[in-house]
């Protein structure tokens, strides 16, 4: 169950963040809707938002998922695999100190963006990506098996069309995964119950559980409602802006 989740909208240089896809220029004032609507879906929710100020030091700090790991148990601050992130990761440590006083950190050489780091009940799956290598990957491990969580390691270098872990696969339960087809026969899934994203809709991957509902991006009726049959309330959110810029629903909030 969450209670909270830390935010930050877009700032006015949003567009110069780092993206690697073609999808055009985001157009900032239709961001920060598309913002307001997710955080009023949060609120939905159920949970309060701390809200903190769009910093324009760093065009990509609206995603804040990127900087922690949070859990009941313990949090690690991680240190963003892309050099223009880095910074963002003090803004979100001082936002966290009076709920997490006690918060771990992926230190040098290792790399971690929240976003290839995906909870499903007791067991995290640990993206190896772009932006996570193996010694963060690592020290992450660590960090979780001392507060008793079990890891994997999934490389997601190589697939096509994934920014992150997460941009592929999600879990809406302990059990069960929501995957793109290029994880469906990944090993580190074997077990749990497979929810798959039909090809054209992929980015809908990147969905969300927040207490009894999911959040899923607006404009992928399958996957709406292949989510919907399996008894999940669901709320679907415009994310073209975020889209422009690889983010989706995971990456806008720190839930906890
Ligand atoms: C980046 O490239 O770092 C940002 N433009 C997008 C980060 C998306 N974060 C996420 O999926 N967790």
């Amino acid at each position: 169950m969450f209670h909270r989740a830390i935010v930050r909208p877009p700032a006015s240089n949003f567009a110069d963040g780092l993206t690697t896809v073609d999808l055009g220029v985001p157009d900032v004032a239709k961001a920060l809707q598309q913002y307001a609507r997710y955080c009023e879906a949060l609120e939905r929710c159920g949970l309060d938002l701390v809200r903190l100020p769009a910093d324009p030091r760093c065009p990509d700090s609206t995603f804040v998922e990127d900087t922690a790991i949070l859990t009941e148990r313990g949090s690690i601050l991680t240190r963003p695999g892309a050099p223009s992130r880095e910074a963002e990761v003090a803004g979100i440590e001082e936002a966290l100190r009076p709920f997490f006083p006690a918060l771990d950190r992926i230190a040098a050489p290792g790399t971690v963006d929240g976003g290839d780091i995906c909870e499903a009940g007791n067991h995290f799956f640990i993206g190896i990506s772009e932006r996570t290598n193996a010694e963060g990957a690592r020290q992450l491990a660590q960090h979780l098996a001392r507060i008793g969580f079990t890891s994997a390691e999934v490389d997601i270098r190589g697939i096509a069309g994934i920014l992150h872990l997460k941009s592929g696969i999600a879990a809406i339960s302990g059990r069960r995964l929501v995957v793109i087809d290029a994880f469906a026969a990944h090993p580190a899934f074997r077990g749990y119950e497979l929810v798959r994203v039909d090809p054209p809709e992929n980015y809908a991957a990147n969905c969300v559980r927040v207490n009894d509902a999911v959040l899923v991006a607006a404009g992928y009726p399958k996957f709406e409602s292949s989510v919907r049959a399996l008894g999940h309330p669901v709320i679907a959110l415009d994310m073209s802006e975020f889209a422009k810029m690889d983010g989706g629903l995971s990456c806008l909030s720190l839930r906890f």
